[in-house]
């Protein structure tokens, strides 16, 4: 009995539940490079290079485990460019009894999965992706009959089923929580931690070169290439991570500063979301960290949430609501992505931080896609499905199961609050007060209306006034609406005309 293990880019982990059930002596591993997952929405070069790579190394280090490989480069002239054609190929030439793989990470994948024993005659095993702590039913179970489904609450049971910051039944220091601790803004530093540089290695460069033919028409830059590609690599940017910006973590993990991409974020995600590293063990290590007295309670907290918690639970809201999620505008946004999403040409200082580095580096950390592209777009109105694309192709840690309730629900509010408390909708107040992108912009975040007052202010108004019937009954936005019921008729006309100035230009 053989079996064909076709493992996906997103799966390079040895721990993985098909290689786990394998067996190195008789069965055969699948890796491809197929021209439709890297197309179907068009990724930025680097997110390609990166995990190119990162797929040709790891079937490396299998071969040296024992494995026997079959890697299928994109430019191998009998490259069939799909999962499907790739598949079908594989089973031709080696007639396994069976094809084994681990659960996809996208519902689209997962379709192509459950039409493959009809079409090629064979049984096709899918097993859990046990990389994850909270298994999908586990989080079916919890989501039903809530009429809300609130992170927190999510949080606290998966606090409990890892033990992780639990003293006995209670969490450590007290509280579950300490967020309120974390909203610092940064100031200008010289000593501010840079995520490791990794140069490209062999491999890396051929992919680069192959990556460059290929998609020279894809939003991105390729170089510099700075990623880590393998495990020890990964491992060894995540520990410069806990050395060095750690202990501050939770303090600025909402500040933005100009000209510093990562501050004090982990730069990780991209890893996580590949299998390079393991949750639950960078929540281990953190820990270890916090109970070593090296970084305070709300560091490890605030960071061993974000993977335990928000990670965990985007995923399962993704698989409870797929398919179809993609296509909710609970406020009936229609108008087109501005240019300046791709090209960086606007003079809101803020919103060109943001997309330039996401251009550079295909990375943007929480606060920049939260509340910069993505309040932006909330209050101009922008399509949730066309940012959803876009916040898709461009970061190197973009996969849908964890992209779209990002997007859809936590930015846009597109689900009409399954996901948010509240729209995350605000002025320029906000950028002002996290960063020091206001200082060095052409608009001035004082000024409401008029032709130099700061985009977000007049659109946050406007946003007020033309969704009032939706929101006012949310009891966190009703202050909000009572203020501008309260501004005087003139006032609320310069707002509408200002906002309409703005989107006019758009
Ligand atoms: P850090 O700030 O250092 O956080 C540590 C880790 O926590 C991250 O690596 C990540 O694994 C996890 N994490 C933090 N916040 C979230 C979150 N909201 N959801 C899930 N995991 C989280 N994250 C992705 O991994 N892929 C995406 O495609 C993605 N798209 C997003 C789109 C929008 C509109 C928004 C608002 C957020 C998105 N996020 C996404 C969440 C978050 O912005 C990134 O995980 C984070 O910026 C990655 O950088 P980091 O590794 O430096 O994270
Ligand atoms: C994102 C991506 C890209 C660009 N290319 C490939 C590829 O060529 N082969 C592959 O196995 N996976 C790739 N991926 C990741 C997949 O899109 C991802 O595994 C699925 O969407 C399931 O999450
Ligand atoms: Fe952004 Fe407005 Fe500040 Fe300019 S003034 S940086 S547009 S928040």
């Amino acid at each position: 009995m053989s079996r064909l293990v076709l493992v996906l880019g997103d799966q390079l982990a040895l721990s993985l539940s098909s290689l786990k059930a394998a067996d190195k002596a008789r069965d055969r591993v699948l890796i491809v490079e197929v021209a439709e997952e890297a197309t179907y929405v068009r990724h930025h070069k680097k997110k390609i290079a990166f995990l190119f790579s990162a797929m040709r190394h790891f079937a490396e280090e299998l071969r040296g485990l024992g494995w026997t490989v079959d890697y299928v480069k994109l430019d191998d002239p009998a490259n069939t460019g799909s999962f499907t054609g790739e598949v079908a190929r594989a089973v031709a030439a080696h007639r396994p009894d069976s094809v084994l793989v681990t659960e996809a990470g996208e519902w689209r994948v997962a379709q192509m999965f459950a039409g493959w024993e009809a079409q090629f005659g064979l049984p096709v095993e899918v097993l859990p992706d046990t990389r994850f702590v909270c298994p999908l039913p586990v989080f079916r179970e919890w989501a039903e009959g809530r009429k809300a489904l609130r992170m927190e609450y999510f949080y606290r049971e998966m606090r409990r089923r890892t033990g992780l910051l639990m003293e006995g039944d209670k969490p450590a220091g007290g509280e579950w929580n300490y967020d309120a601790e974390n909203r610092k803004a940064a100031a200008p530093d010289l000593f501010m931690p840079r995520p490791p540089v990794f140069a490209p290695d062999a491999i890396t460069k051929e992919v680069m070169a192959l990556v460059a033919a290929r998609f020279d028409n894809h939003f991105g830059d390729l170089e510099p290439f700075q990623f880590a590609v393998t495990r020890a690599d990964a491992e060894a940017a995540f520990a410069a991570f806990v050395k060095r910006a750690l202990p501050r973590f939770g303090d600025y993990q909402d500040a933005m500063l100009e000209g510093e991409p990562f501050l004090y974020h982990a730069v990780i995600a991209q890893y996580l979301n590949c299998g390079l590293l393991d949750p639950l063990e960078v929540c281990r290590a953190v820990e270890a960290e916090w109970q070593a007295g090296r970084v305070p309670l709300n560091a490890a907290e605030g960071f061993i949430r974000q993977i335990i918690g928000w990670r965990e639970y985007v995923r399962g809201i993704y698989w409870l609501t797929a398919p179809g999620y993609e296509r909710r505008n609970f406020f009936e946004h229609t108008r087109p992505l501005p240019a300046f999403y791709w090209t960086a040409e606007t003079d809101m200082a803020c919103v060109r931080a943001a997309v330039t580095q996401t251009r550079q580096h295909a990375y943007a950390h929480h606060i920049q896609r939260l509340m910069v592209t993505g309040t932006f777009a909330l209050l101009a109105g922008i399509d949730p499905h066309e940012l959803h694309e876009w916040y898709l192709s461009v970061y190197a840690d973009a996969y849908e199961w964890v992209e779209l309730p990002n997007t859809v629900g936590m930015s846009q509010f597109a689900d009409g609050g399954m996901l948010a408390s509240k729209p995350y909708a605000a002025s320029g107040a906000y950028i002002n007060r996290m960063s020091n992108h206001c200082g060095t912009c052409r608009y001035d975040v004082k000024q409401r209306t008029g032709a130099n007052a700061c985009p977000f202010n007049p659109l946050y108004w406007d946003f007020i006034a033309r969704h009032r019937s939706k929101i006012g009954g949310n009891p966190r936005m009703a202050q909000m609406v009572r203020t501008y019921d309260k501004f005087a008729d003139a006032e609320k006309a310069r707002i509408a005309t200002s906002a309409a100035a703005v989107l006019a230009k758009l």
